[in-house]
């Protein structure tokens, strides 16, 4: 039995729309944080048949299944016993699927001794779900053509960022982020700017992370989420995931901001708002954040490690 670890990350700049081709190619280059307070654990082990289970329930993923099926076809892999457990909401907006799938990769390799790079490894785990191939890199990392394959743009201890993460829904999204992107891609009238000025974006936040200036990355984080959420709203038929009482924590975040509070805002294919803060205003961001009317509960979270092998 081999079992890996690994954490959610949160995009600071949005993947939002696939290329038309095979590989599950993000369109666009993005740029995200890795979690440490979050986890997937999953452990691999021999079996007569192909079996998954998540959370202690048999579940028949089918994007799990096909890249089981995919390695095992290029790999010649055994049958396979697959354990994965998350310590957070699974298909609520906090990336499960990308600890998942980087998790997975990574415990198949070391249980089938595949003998990977991490590059290598992302490039399974993007196929899987594009966002888990950056959940393979600890600190903030690029996912970026032209292999896309994600890479590690600086170590979790370059700046010590701080996530506080406001719950307002529970349950899973009724529209998976893959559907709700390819609306975006057939539907939005801004699907075209968006490809067009993606580059900028990631440039930019890239250039803020290098230099730890937090006012750059947070005008630019919050401008490729908001325009990430233009697509959905202008997709047709419509996708919205925010809640209520994501506005209002949105809201919430701009007034801590012009209080002088260190802190920005990114919300993903949920109602989860993930505020970004300096370790400093944390404790003012998660109260302020848990008082706000539906917020269901707060987590906390620094920066974390790549995916990785618990034991053996
Ligand atoms: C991101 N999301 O960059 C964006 C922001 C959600 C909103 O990547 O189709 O589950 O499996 O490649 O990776 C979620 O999309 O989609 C995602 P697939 P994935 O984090």
């Amino acid at each position: 039995m081999t079992t890996a670890l690994a954490h959610p990350n949160i995009a600071l700049v949005k993947y939002w729309g696939k290329q038309d081709k095979a590989g599950n190619m993000p369109a666009t280059p993005n740029l995200s944080i890795t979690l440490s307070e979050l986890s997937t654990v999953t452990t691999i082990g021999d079996s007569d048949r192909f079996q998954f289970q998540l959370n202690g329930e048999p579940v028949d993923d089918p994007k799990v299944s096909a890249l089981i099926a995919a390695m095992t076809e290029n790999f010649n892999l055994p049958p396979l016993r697959i354990d994965s457990t998350n310590n957070f909401p699974t298909s609520a907006g906090l990336a499960s699927s990308a600890a998942g799938f980087a998790a997975l990769v990574t415990a198949v390799d070391a249980h089938c001794k595949l003998g990977m790079n991490p590059a290598l490894r992302s490039e399974w785990a993007r196929r899987g779900s594009a966002s888990a191939a950056r959940s393979i890199c600890g600190g903030f990392v690029a996912l970026v053509p032209p292999d896309w394959q994600a890479q590690s743009l600086a170590p979790a201890q370059h700046w010590p960022l701080e996530v506080v993460v406001a719950i307002t829904r529970q349950e899973a999204k009724d529209v998976s982020s893959t559907e709700g992107m390819e609306r975006s891609r057939i539907t939005s009238p801004f699907y075209n700017q968006w490809l067009r000025s993606a580059g900028d974006d990631y440039a930019e936040a890239s250039a803020a992370i290098t230099e730890r200036d937090f006012e750059k990355l947070a005008a630019i984080a919050e401008l490729s989420c908001l325009k990430m959420h233009s697509l959905m709203l202008t997709s047709r038929p419509t996708l919205s995931y925010w809640t209520p009482a994501s506005v209002a924590c949105m809201d919430r975040v701009r007034e801590l901001r012009s209080q002088g509070e260190a802190v920005f805002f990114t919300v993903d294919a949920g109602p989860q708002i993930k505020a970004v803060c300096l370790p400093e205003s944390r404790a003012a961001v998660a109260k302020a954040l848990a008082d706000v009317p539906g917020v269901l509960e707060i987590l906390c979270s620094p920066l974390g490690e790549g995916a990785r092998i618990i034991n053996d």
